[in-house]
């Protein structure tokens, strides 16, 4: 089973002064983080492939799936445990027929048609958002905020596939995240994803920890 609970994005470009890119990941793993993606904007092929490596290389040392953004070349190429899709990104379907069975693959989504799209198309989790306001990645489309997210999820009733929120989710707005997102038959989130609360930190490893402990203490109260 995967553990979605704090499933961590990397942003190199936020890492703050004396930071480095692997010391802040493994801080981050060790603190909580139970995923990590690796999405990396604006790089040639070869400096993608480095970090994957880089990443994937703690990951398995840490045990923790590695997923990679957008990149099936990459994912494959290190054998990642699962690829995350956008929505002009690779098409799901065809995605599974090129990597091996058992790949994870996940979907972008903001609204309903995505979602049963996703469902339909047997992506094994979705990333709803952005739930709030973000300057980490130029938004294309309006937050959804809580309610949002709430009614998205309520789509995802009767399915397996599980969900994770992302957008502007900090430890300081992350209680009020969980409990607004329950949707009305009680549907709650599998996992929150998180850059900048973790990348942007000098602490990533207490960033990551506080992100966990609250996620884990909602999880068990509900
Ligand atoms: N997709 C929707 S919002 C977002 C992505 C990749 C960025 C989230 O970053 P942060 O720093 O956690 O707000
Ligand atoms: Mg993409």
């Amino acid at each position: 089973m995967v553990d979605y609970s704090l499933y961590l994005v990397t942003g190199r470009d936020l890492l703050p002064q004396g930071k480095d890119y692997v010391g802040s990941l493994e801080e981050a793993i060790k603190g909580g983080a139970t995923i990590v993606q690796v999405r990396e904007k604006g790089v040639d092929t070869l400096e993608f492939l480095e970090i994957a490596l880089q990443s994937k290389a703690l990951c398995e040392k840490y045990k923790v799936p590695l997923i990679i953004n957008d990149r099936i070349d990459i994912a494959l190429a290190v054998q990642a445990d699962g690829v995350h899709l956008g929505q002009t990104d690779m098409p799901v379907h065809i995605a599974r027929n090129l990597l091996p069975p058992g790949t994870l693959v996940g979907v972008s989504c903001n609204n309903i048609k995505h979602i049963k799209k996703a469902v339909e198309e047997g992506a094994d989790y979705v990333g709803i958002g952005a739930v709030w306001g973000t300057t980490t990645k130029q938004l294309t489309s309006p937050t959804i905020g809580v309610r949002g997210v709430g009614t998205l999820l309520e789509a995802l009733e009767g399915t397996a596939v599980k969900a994770v929120a992302i957008g502007g989710i900090k430890s300081t707005n992350l209680l009020r995240t969980l409990h607004g997102t329950v949707s009305s038959s009680g549907r709650c989130l599998d996992g929150i994803a998180v850059v900048s609360d973790v990348f942007a930190s000098s602490d990533p490893l207490s960033a990551a920890k506080d992100l966990r402990d609250i996620f884990t203490s909602f999880s068990t109260h509900i």
